[in-house]
């Protein structure tokens, strides 16, 4: 009867059908009620009101029977909750990292993915991050809603049961683009989970960690940021692939940023200028800055570039 996509789905499930049937009830008791006393006591079947002072029997009936249904509720609701709030120690953990306006799932040791790839009937915690503002996590298939507020360690944890792609949300008003804050949980089975889990390995950080040490040794931070700041120079952040607007012997020309474009702004930087900095300030770094590490360099700003 109830869809369980996770371990707590049909707990939380159950108390909502509660709330639902027992209000139901009332709904269409009472309604039925008012509109048979109105016909029934109408004025023109029984003239003379009546006037009662108390009715002990009425009135423990009416105390009593609610006190229970809340009771019930509270019972059902803690039964749902309780286990929600006790992850299991072996589950495996995963940040999840809330920021304006994207969810990032952190693996450990650099990997991070834009989506949740999770294996099936595995106990899996998220330790919920926020980088800013407040965000609330929530994956309607599974039942779970926790916010994500910076510098609290708020957590959730499920079992996924079935495989397949749910929803994730962001329950927070956390700004413009709130609304396009949203990712992916892929369920998928072990040996799937594991066949992903190695390409995240190999695609992750070792490249980007290994550009960004020469982008730093080499002095390039100084006046460019990775992180969308400008500095002196323009950022790196979304520079690969995007369309710039260069001066070639002061006239503008639009460059697609790719890497023979990063040579050259690096052996030769005065041969084009990016609109909007000056000429002359970076000097060339050819006979410094060996073809390796210009690798590097290159593989490390593809990662930073418009591409998602
Ligand atoms: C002293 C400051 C300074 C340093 C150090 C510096 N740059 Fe620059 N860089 C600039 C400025 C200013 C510009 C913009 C003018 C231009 O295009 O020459 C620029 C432009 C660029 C561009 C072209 C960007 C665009 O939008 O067209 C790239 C790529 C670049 N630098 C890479 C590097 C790399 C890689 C290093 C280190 C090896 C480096 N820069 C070191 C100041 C610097
Ligand atoms: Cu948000």
């Amino acid at each position: 009867m109830f869809s369980e996509a996770s371990n707590v789905s049909a707990g939380v499930d159950k108390v909502f059908a509660f709330i639902i049937i027992v209000s139901l009830f009332f709904l269409i008791g009472i309604t039925v009620f008012v509109i048979y006393t109105l016909i029934r006591f109408s004025r023109k079947r029984n003239k003379k009101a009546m006037q009662f002072s108390d009715n002990m029997k009425l009135e423990i009936i009416w105390t009593v029977i609610p006190i229970i249904l809340v009771l019930l509720m509270f019972y059902y609701g803690w039964i749902a909750f309780a286990p929600m709030r006790k992850a299991p120690r072996d589950a495996m953990r995963i940040k999840a990292i809330g920021k304006m306006w994207e969810w990032n799932f952190d693996y450990g040791n650099g990997m991070t993915s834009k989506e949740l790839v999770i294996p099936l009937n595995k106990a899996v915690r998220l330790d919920l991050i926020s980088e800013d503002v407040n965000h609330g996590l929530f994956i309607p298939a599974f039942r779970v809603k926790e916010d994500v507020i910076p510098g609290y360690n708020n957590y959730l944890w499920f079992i996924p049961q079935y495989i397949g792609n749910y929803e994730i949300l962001c329950t927070q008003y956390c700004g413009l683009l709130h609304s396009n804050m949203l990712s992916k949980v892929r369920v998928v089975d072990q040996a799937e989970y594991d066949r992903w889990f190695a390409e995240l390995e190999k695609t992750s950080k070792v490249p980007e960690a290994e550009g960004l040490i020469v982008l730093r040794n080499t002095g390039c931070l100084a006046c460019h940021s990775v992180d969308g700041a400008k500095l002196v120079g323009p950022t790196f952040k979304g520079l690969f692939g995007s369309e710039r607007t260069v001066l070639v012997n002061n006239t503008e020309t639009k460059k697609t940023v790719d890497e023979a474009f990063i040579s050259l702004s690096v052996y030769n930087p005065d041969a084009e200028i990016a609109a909007g900095f000056s000429k002359g300030l970076m000097k060339s770094y050819t006979g410094v800055l060996k073809e390796e590490d210009m690798k590097k360099i290159q593989d490390y700003l593809k990662t930073l570039g418009e591409t998602k």
